[in-house]
C-alpha cells in the first residue's frame, strides 16, 4: 500500500513537471512615472522549449493590477487592446517594445524612479513562473550599448 503511495506520488510529479524548459525573460525595462499613475513595461520573452507556451499574467507588489496590451496604428491613430494572454511558440520570441507589446502597471503603489529596480513575476500558461527585474530608465538597454542575458 505504502509503496503504490509513493509511486502514485512520483508519478504525479513527473506529470506536474513541465515538458518545456521554463521561458527566459531578458532585458526588462520600465519608464519613470509617479505614484498613483499607470507605469509601462517592456521586455523579450523567448521559449527555448520545444512546445508551445504563453504569458497570461504578470505579478508585482508595485502596481495594484498588471495588464498585458498591444498597440497598434491604423489610420494614423494609435490605439491600446488588452490581451489574455502573448503565445509563445517552441523557439519564438516576442519582444515587447514602445508602440507594441507592452505592460500596463495600473495603480503604482511607489513612484519609479530612475536607476530602481522593480520586481516582477511572470506567469505562463505552462505554470511556469519566471522572476525579473525592471530597470527603470529613460530608454531601452539596448539603446544603451548594453546587454542582457
Ligand atoms: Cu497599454
Amino acid at each position: 500500500m505504502d509503496l503504490l503511495k509513493i509511486t502514485l506520488a512520483a508519478a504525479l510529479t513527473l506529470a506536474a513537471a513541465p515538458a518545456a524548459a521554463a521561458p527566459q525573460v531578458s532585458g526588462a525595462w520600465s519608464r519613470p512615472a509617479a505614484a498613483g499613475t499607470t507605469g509601462a513595461g517592456f521586455l523579450t520573452l523567448a521559449n527555448p522549449g520545444r512546445t508551445a507556451d504563453a504569458l497570461v499574467a504578470v505579478e508585482t507588489p508595485l502596481a495594484r493590477k498588471v495588464e498585458i496590451h498591444r498597440s497598434t496604428m491604423r489610420g494614423g491613430v494609435s490605439s491600446m487592446q488588452k490581451l489574455e494572454r502573448v503565445d509563445l511558440p517552441p523557439g519564438g520570441r516576442v519582444v515587447f517594445a514602445p508602440g507594441g507589446h507592452h505592460l500596463m502597471l495600473l495603480g503604482l503603489k511607489q513612484p519609479l524612479k530612475t536607476g530602481d529596480r522593480a520586481p516582477a513575476t511572470l506567469v505562463f500558461a505552462s505554470g511556469a513562473r519566471v522572476k525579473t527585474t525592471f530597470e527603470v530608465r529613460i530608454a531601452p538597454p539596448s539603446a544603451a550599448g548594453e546587454h542582457h542575458h
